[in-house]
């Protein structure tokens, strides 16, 4: 698209949201400043660095095998970095603990020290990408139904030490950024069929988070975020960390608790769990996903209900309490434009709620005027949000529109087709 063209379409643009009270300017320094959490593990399949022949397990399964993922810390930082030219504003990178700098050497989930996370500190030092960081529970040979919560100590006493060495290294990544690290806790464990001891296991994955979270970290540094999970594959009839359970441990200990988009029933959405549990506990992480039937993980794209969960962020007015991370992976497509495709809508979702008049549907809300909030709504939709997105890539020098597109190619005959 020709500068131009872009120029004059957010200018008309411009008019036309003003003309509705909305400050196009003040939306695009918003979305400047609302950085996404990009999760590390779409480039390389959930595979990570512990063992390159590792098997994905614990409930998650990636399908596909479009050539060109990730092998080594340098190729997936090369293709971060490459990411990163193709979408405005300032990200994050979520690590797995299973992405360390192990040196060539094998280092047990319950070894793990901050040393082995250095090479990414200096990498986010490097390009001004800050950090979050999640446990491995999972693809583990002691790992299997269950970790935490399992009936064997040494089975528990092996994961609370990999709990407790993934806090001090999240811990040493939020001393080191200057801003606190976000450790996300997903536990898989949970059963394939009918099972008796619910309440037992429930109690033991409360007793080791307890334990293990007894140590006391500043919040300048580390938060720690809870993750919850209706079903996964092999965990049909009972996940031991349900949506109850978490949400009873985050609101008793007054902690961030972590909404995935495909962790629930299939019809049930996680855009409406944000103004309760805004009530509730102090901060909110999200891992957008796209559930196609189930948590299928597939690449996020602009649907409803990202619009809907965006809009419930902006309108509840604590946007700062609500992190937005993502969480899917895609093998059967080039990993690289997933990651694109799935941010930038994740940004256009952001924009088109920052750009509404929200004021103006309230007073119609209390005016009780509910025919007028709906045709005002449907309006919205329509508004030419895109050409303020456009315009936002082009002043951040970031291809504009589809023009990504061939960035990705051209890194693709370039870079990952090699591999
Ligand atoms: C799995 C959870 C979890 C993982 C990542 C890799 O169902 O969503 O967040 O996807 O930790
Ligand atoms: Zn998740």
């Amino acid at each position: 698209m020709k500068e131009e063209v872009i120029k004059k379409a957010f200018e008309d643009a411009k008019e036309q949201y003003a003309s509705l009270g909305v400050n196009v300017d003040n939306a695009i320094e918003k979305l400047d400043k609302s950085s996404i959490s990009i999760h590390c593990w779409q480039a390389d399949d959930v595979i990570g660095f512990e063992n390159p022949d590792g098997q994905l397990s614990g409930g998650i399964q990636t399908t596909g095998n479009y050539p060109g993922k990730a092998r080594t810390i340098e190729e997936l930082q090369k293709d971060i970095e490459k990411v990163l030219t193709l979408i405005p504003g300032k990200h994050r990178l979520s690590l797995h603990a299973i992405y360390g700098d192990f040196g060539g050497e094998f280092v047990e989930r319950d070894q793990i020290e901050p040393k082995h996370f250095q090479t990414w500190m200096d990498w986010a030092k490097k390009t001004g990408v800050k950090l979050d960081f999640n446990s491995t529970f999972f693809s583990h040979p002691k790992s299997g139904e269950y970790t935490l919560s399992s009936f064997d100590p040494e089975i528990r006493n092996f994961w609370k030490e990999h709990l407790r060495r993934c806090r001090r290294i999240a811990e040493e990544m939020g001393r080191q950024q200057g801003d606190a690290c976000i450790h996300n806790i997903w536990v898989h464990d949970g059963e394939k069929d009918k099972t008796v001891s619910r309440f037992q296991h429930r109690e033991l994955l409360k007793q080791s988070l307890d334990e293990v979270l007894a140590e006391k970290i500043s919040t300048d540094y580390l938060k720690d975020s809870v993750e919850c999970k209706l079903f996964g594959i092999g965990s049909e009839s009972y996940v031991v960390g349900s949506h109850e359970f978490y949400m009873g441990y985050a609101v008793k200990n007054n902690m961030m608790l972590t909404l995935d988009a495909g962790h629930f029933h299939p019809t049930e959405v996680i855009s409406d769990k944000i103004s309760s549990m805004l009530l509730f506990v102090p901060e909110i992480n999200l891992h957008v996903s796209r559930p196609e039937r189930w948590d299928s993980d597939h690449v996020v794209i602009l649907s409803d209900e990202l619009l809907a969960l965006s809009q419930e962020i902006v309108r509840s007015g604590y946007a700062d309490r609500v992190h937005m991370g993502l969480d899917y992976f895609d093998a059967s497509i080039n990993r690289l434009g997933a990651y694109v495709t799935g941010i930038r809508a994740a940004q256009k979702a952001m924009l088109q709620a920052l750009l509404e008049p929200t004021d103006k549907l309230r007073t119609y809300e209390k005016q009780d005027k509910k025919f007028q909030r709906l045709a005002y709504l449907e309006e919205l939709k329509a508004m030419p949000w895109n050409a303020v997105y456009n315009y936002y890539c082009m002043r951040e020098g970031i291809p504009v529109g589809e023009e990504f597109i061939k960035e990705i190619e051209a890194y693709e005959e370039s870079t990952t087709s090699k591999r």
